[in-house]
């Protein structure tokens, strides 16, 4: 047999899908002649991978693993009568093309378009079925309009807005990174030192959907653990909040949040976060020094450090707060294990039922008051340690004797009573901090007047000029007119954000001030963060040349939501969060009649190299958290991250260089199941490049043979179990088994030599078609057809030559196996004794003995007992 010559085939396919337009997108609706409009009378699906960030590096075999998942689906479900969108474009802002761009002088849209280029030509080099004519980049200016114009309509609706926002600021790299991207106090790229600063940022209210967003997740069709994660990072928790008056101070009370307002009479203390506005009304003279002393030295502490370090510390206050029930006092403490951002910024503290609190307690010598105890059957109370369980309610007055339910909602409900609270519920989630200090990100639409001193008139100034007295009037934003949109950067020689924490663009002084009406203004130099583009390109790949709207209603109800979103599960927790948020807004805002934009989201698992970072060391810790379930997977352990320094990176050129993208692409789908992490073994693709070889030798004979050729009995049972087969692995998007499956067929037909019937080599190649589309063209054209076959209908199976009727079994003679026959699953003891007889290794056994005893089970047993 020969070798399959994919280096002419491949490039000669893909030339025929561009000539042709093979991929172009279906209109959902036309209108006719007399205006009418008809609709599609197909299904759509709108299969969606997650664009890659186009980096000087190229494609990563990681990539093609999810994008080849979603061309079988996309391939798949065009040949089974459904409209399919199915396109790419670039999430082209960020950081690296910057950094390139301070450290060469190159601007980075130099950069960007290069390695887009790039991009490109390997995607199509792998046969992605594309529609090109929907490629969009989050950098195209025409693009950036339409992210900025999102921005505008946040805006309107109050939920974009300036905040002082302590921030973490990396000085290196000159700018605020969220609190992921902060990993010990180090930037997570580069390994730069990060400080708490304050800073005017743009803050976007991602909280006033945390409800809408949690809620939202009820009925999607996404992994566990993303879904886990999302409403982790949500967390909503519901609780009371109480009042504590403050001793000797009237018009203040300390109000706190709890989940646990059935442990109220366990108070024995109320601590403040170091940040809580009250801390200075409540510190007595006493104790000013000393509290002054703690609150700057926790104030360069992150909320991570705050919560994960055992060792607690804290001051007293001098101040006492007064139970709301008891009208006890109780001495108010501040310590940095409550956040200034969660809650109410402040706890009351039950040592005897909360560990963190009985922690801070034991240090301190401050009073436990047990007031839960363990139902019977959980056995007796330990004072040990804080019992942190529910139960049953003692030392707490009317509320004795009542569970931890109850007692809860009693509770709540008296102190709403009296007015000292009520139900209430929190979320985690924290607002959106929006704006970056960088060139390479989209300009935010804002401008701020400026003031001159008394008596200076606008005319006679100019901001730009060293040395011009003037207050920028960052507490008067005014929105960019839509119609002056887009808002593009300026041209600049030095993109480094200096150290000037107002960002570079604060530098580019002609784009940076303006006069409108005669009166001086200046540009808002912060830009958006990277996730601003990726937040709605699904909805832009919808009608990305659209120059009056981001994209069409009707477009929008022809083909949203995405039926399918494949990507890897890193950027998953943020970016899904963000994206749906946006959504919803614009839901709200009536551009879109769907709630949730990502129906099914499935995540390919991360190929890891042969040697390198091993992936227990993850920075991130997420893919040991994600797969916790793979670690124990002798093959993940012994495999390691792929990384450029550990020079152990797999790049696709080379691969489809030596042995054709549908190799390529058929390795990645067999090399085990889609969401497992799997290693990299090149030594490995000969094992598909054999498949494809024979699969294209099978194909050759069919193709000399006429209907003369007729299927045999077997090959037509092994073709309907494979088109059963390969059918519904494709639908569970189990690729690796229809691959498999695939493999058992073409060895049948290829130890029929000569005799491969045309219609066995015609099914086999269009079910190949979506893993390997160059074979499948270039065999369905071998087979004398003279069009695509990506239109062509499905394989169909005959659900009766399914099933089995016959079973094999093993033969034991006394109690070993011997040998195996294959027998109708209804045959007598007679016949599986007949069958089992011309067995040799049968016959050879109970040659010279007698048969005592036969035990038979049809299709399980047969045991000859012989002496
Ligand atoms: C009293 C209490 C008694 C609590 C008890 C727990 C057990 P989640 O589920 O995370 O919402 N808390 C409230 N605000 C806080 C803050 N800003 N920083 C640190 N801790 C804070 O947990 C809510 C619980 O976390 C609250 O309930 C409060 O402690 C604490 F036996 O209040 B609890």
């Amino acid at each position: 047999s020969t070798g399959y010559p994919f280096a002419s085939i491949e490039p000669k396919w893909q030339a025929y899908w561009k000539e042709n337009d093979t991929f172009k997108t279906p209109e959902r609706r036309t209108t006719n002649e007399d205006g009418t409009v008809t609709k599609s009378k197909n299904k759509k699906k709108y299969v969606l991978d997650m664009f890659p960030y186009p980096s000087g590096a190229g494609l990563h075999v990681g990539h093609p693993e999810g994008y080849t998942a979603s061309d079988v689906m996309s391939r798949y479900w065009r040949m089974t009568s459904h409209d399919v969108l199915h396109p790419i474009g670039w999430d082209s802002f960020g950081l690296p093309a910057e950094q390139f761009a301070i450290q060469t002088g190159t601007h980075p849209e130099v950069e960007t378009k290069k390695n887009i280029a790039n991009f490109k030509r390997q995607l199509q080099m792998l046969g992605f079925s594309y529609d090109w004519e929907k490629e969009v980049a989050t950098t195209d200016v025409e693009y950036v309009k339409w992210t900025q114009w999102i921005f505008l309509q946040l805006y309107k609706m109050g939920l974009a807005s300036q905040s002082e926002v302590s921030v973490n600021w990396c000085p290196a790299l000159g700018t605020v990174l969220s609190n992921e991207e902060v990993i010990n106090g180090l930037s997570e790229r580069g390994d730069h030192p990060v400080t708490r600063l304050p800073l005017r940022q743009w803050v976007l209210k991602i909280t006033e959907y945390a409800d809408r967003l949690e809620q939202g997740l009820e009925g999607l069709d996404w992994p566990s653990g993303t879904m886990t994660a999302q409403e982790q990072w949500i967390g909503k928790s519901v609780g009371t909040e109480i009042d504590f008056n403050v001793d000797g101070v009237d018009d203040k009370k300390v109000t706190v949040f709890t989940t646990r307002a059935d442990t109220l009479f366990g108070v024995t203390y109320v601590t403040l976060a170091p940040e809580h506005p009250l801390v200075s009304s409540v510190t007595t003279s006493d104790q000013k020094e000393e509290v002054d002393a703690y609150v700057t030295a926790t104030s360069s502490r992150s909320d991570l450090d705050r919560t994960s370090s055992k060792e607690k510390t804290g001051v007293f206050t001098g101040g006492y707060a007064i139970h709301p029930l008891t009208n006890e006092k109780v001495p108010i403490w501040i310590g940095d294990y409550v956040l200034g951002s969660y809650g109410t910024g402040a706890v009351m503290a039950v040592p005897a039922h909360d560990e963190r609190d009985y922690e801070f307690a034991s240090k301190f010598g401050l009073e436990v008051k047990w007031v839960v105890e363990p139902t019977k059957k959980d056995g007796e109370l330990s004072t040990e340690e804080a019992f942190t369980k529910a139960g049953v309610n003692v030392n707490s007055g009317e509320f004795d004797g009542m569970k931890t339910q109850k007692a809860k909602k009693a509770i709540t409900a008296k102190l709403a009573e009296i007015s000292s609270g009520g139900p209430k519920i929190t979320y985690k989630l924290r607002d959106w901090v929006f704006s970056r200090q960088r060139y390479w990100g989209e300009p935010i639409p804002i401008y701020f007047p400026i003031d001159f001193p008394e008596g200076v008139e606008d005319s006679d100034v100019d901001p730009k000029v060293d040395g011009c007295e003037h207050t920028i009037r960052f507490d008067k934003p005014i929105p960019v007119d839509e119609a002056d949109l887009p808002l593009t950067l300026p041209e600049m020689e030095d993109f480094s954000p200096g150290d000037d924490p107002a960002g570079c663009l604060a530098r580019a002084k002609d784009w940076r001030y303006f006069q409108k009406d005669g009166k001086w203004f200046s540009r808002e130099t912060n830009t958006m963060p990277q996730w601003a583009g990726s937040c709605w390109y699904y909805f832009r790949f919808l009608d990305p040349k659209n120059g009056e709207s981001a994209f069409s209603p009707e477009l929008d109800e022809d083909w949203m939501p995405v039926d399918l979103y494949v990507g890897g599960a890193e950027h998953a927790v943020l970016h899904l969060l963000y994206a749906r948020f946006w959504h919803q807004v614009l839901y709200d805002l009536g551009y879109t009649k769907h709630p949730e934009p990502f129906q099914k989201l499935v995540h390919q698992g991360m190929i890891l190299g042969s040697d390198g970072e091993k992936v227990r060391n993850c920075k991130s810790g997420y893919h040991l958290e994600y797969h916790s379930s793979c670690i124990n997977n002798c093959l993940v352990d012994s495999s390691y991250q792929m990384s450029k320094s550990r020079g152990n990176v797999v790049n696709p050129d080379d691969i489809v260089e030596v042995h054709g993208a549908d190799a390529l692409r058929l390795y990645e789908m067999f090399m085990g199941p889609l969401e497992a992490v799997k290693p990299w073994q090149t030594s490995q693709v000969s094992g598909v490049v054999r498949f494809q070889n024979k699969l294209f030798n099978v194909v050759k004979e069919a193709a000399k043979n006429d209907a003369s050729v007729e299927m045999d009995e077997e090959t037509t049972k092994i073709l309907h179990k494979t088109m059963k087969k390969v059918t519904e692995d494709i639908e569970n998007m189990s690729f690796n088994t229809a691959i498999s499956a695939m493999m058992v067929l073409t060895n049948h037909l290829t130890s029929l030599k000569d005799q491969v019937p045309r219609e066995a080599a015609e099914k086999l190649t269009l079910m190949v078609s979506p893993f390997a589309p160059h074979l499948g063209e270039e065999c369905w054209s071998l087979l004398g057809h003279d069009d695509t076959l990506a239109y062509h209908p499905w394989v169909e199976h005959d659900e009766a030559l399914c099933v089995d009727n016959t079973v094999k079994m093993g033969v034991q003679v006394n109690g070993k196996t011997r040998g195996e026959i294959e027998i109708p699953k209804d045959a007598d003891q007679e016949g599986a004794m007949g069958e089992a007889m011309k067995v040799q290794s049968v016959s050879n056994q109970l040659d010279g003995k007698d048969v005592k005893k036969i035990i038979y089970v049809p299709g399980r047993i047969l045991n000859i007992v012989a002496k």
